[in-house]
């Protein structure tokens, strides 16, 4: 499916937008928080992942929508758009009228796209994770996802191997729901996964470090928020969501300065802090308590906080 604006249309709507997405999807919460920073008005259609309870996304319903089987999908005027970083440049070039957060100096557009870029979900999220830092953030949130789907109905995982056009995906969630945490400690590829997300994710938040360190400004592109910093916003959310900010920013006192601008905005607030799905509540809970007490996931997690401060 190519992505950006398609020239049918998959739903007769007096809407000029509609956004299909889920609360705790990354890629969506960097839409919704783009939209709000915009302004914007947009009808808003919840999606469930398996993780939050079943496979729409796999819907017969859904797949007319987006035959990838993935949120989000911004419709404008019925017509979608497809991967997230190509809709947030889609809302920017649509609303310029309305509010600009769109640097004027062509050198700090560059500097904008590099941002975006290095942030956005591209592909595989297993490969490329030495150039996208979003393509780290799903092996990053395995250990949530390994809690969530406890509590999720197996039967549910199961629809997805006839309907989900991404088996791989579904295998992995099935793997997740029988073997729990164990999954990190056996000789299966997840803890080598995770621990390379982790290194890999922690040269891009170092270069960020760097970055808002030479900058000298609050926002990645000079004084004003722009989409660089919607893109980035979704990624530091994930981290804390997850309880990774201490493993990964303890250090880097640039980004955690920048994250606590970036939480006080009112556009953050209302993209981040809808209501919390509880098996997103009862997911963080048990994973909190996973890490604090001895269990699989606590031994890899001190592996890893050790090559992280060897690396
Ligand atoms: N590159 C895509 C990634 C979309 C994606 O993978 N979305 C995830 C949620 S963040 C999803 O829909 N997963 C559903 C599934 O795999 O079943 C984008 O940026 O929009």
């Amino acid at each position: 499916m190519p992505s950006g604006l398609q020239n049918n249309q998959v739903e007769e709507t007096s809407d000029e937008w509609v956004l299909y997405h889920n609360n705790f999807s990354l890629c969506s919460r960097k839409v919704r928080f783009c939209l709000e920073e915009l302004g914007l008005d947009y009808r808003s259609e919840q999606i469930d992942l398996i993780e939050t309870g079943k496979y729409e996304v796999a819907s017969k319903k859904y797949l007319k929508i987006n035959p990838n089987a993935t949120v989000p999908v911004l419709l404008h005027q019925g017509r979608p758009i497809y991967e997230s970083h190509e809709q947030i440049y889609y809302l920017l070039k649509q609303s310029l009228d309305k509010k600009n957060i769109l640097p004027s100096e062509p050198s700090e557009s560059l500097v904008m796209d590099y941002w975006i870029e290095k942030s956005s979900l591209v592909g595989n999220p297993l490969e490329n994770q030495d150039k996208y830092a979003g393509n780290c953030c799903g092996p990053l949130t395995f250990p949530l996802f390994v809690t969530m789907i406890k509590y999720v109905n197996l039967k549910e995982i199961l629809k997805g191997l006839k309907s989900h056009p991404m088996k791989e995906r579904v295998i992995i969630f099935l793997i997740f729901k029988i073997l729990g945490l164990k999954v990190f400690s056996r000789p299966l590829p997840f803890a080598k996964l995770l621990q390379s997300s982790f290194l890999n994710l922690n040269k891009h938040l170092y270069d960020l470090e760097n970055h808002l360190e030479d900058q000298k400004t609050p926002w990645i592109v000079g004084t004003d928020l722009s989409l660089a910093d919607i893109s980035w916003a979704a990624i530091l959310h994930r981290l804390h969501e997850c309880g990774w900010e201490n493993m990964l920013l303890s250090d880097k006192p640039y980004i955690k300065e920048y994250y606590s601008n970036l939480i006080i905005k009112d556009a953050f607030k209302k993209a981040f802090d809808n209501p919390t799905h509880p098996i997103l509540l009862k997911g963080v809970e048990d994973l909190k308590h996973a890490l604090k007490n001895k269990s699989p996931i606590t031994e890899l997690h001190n592996k890893i906080r050790n090559n992280l401060h060897e690396s």
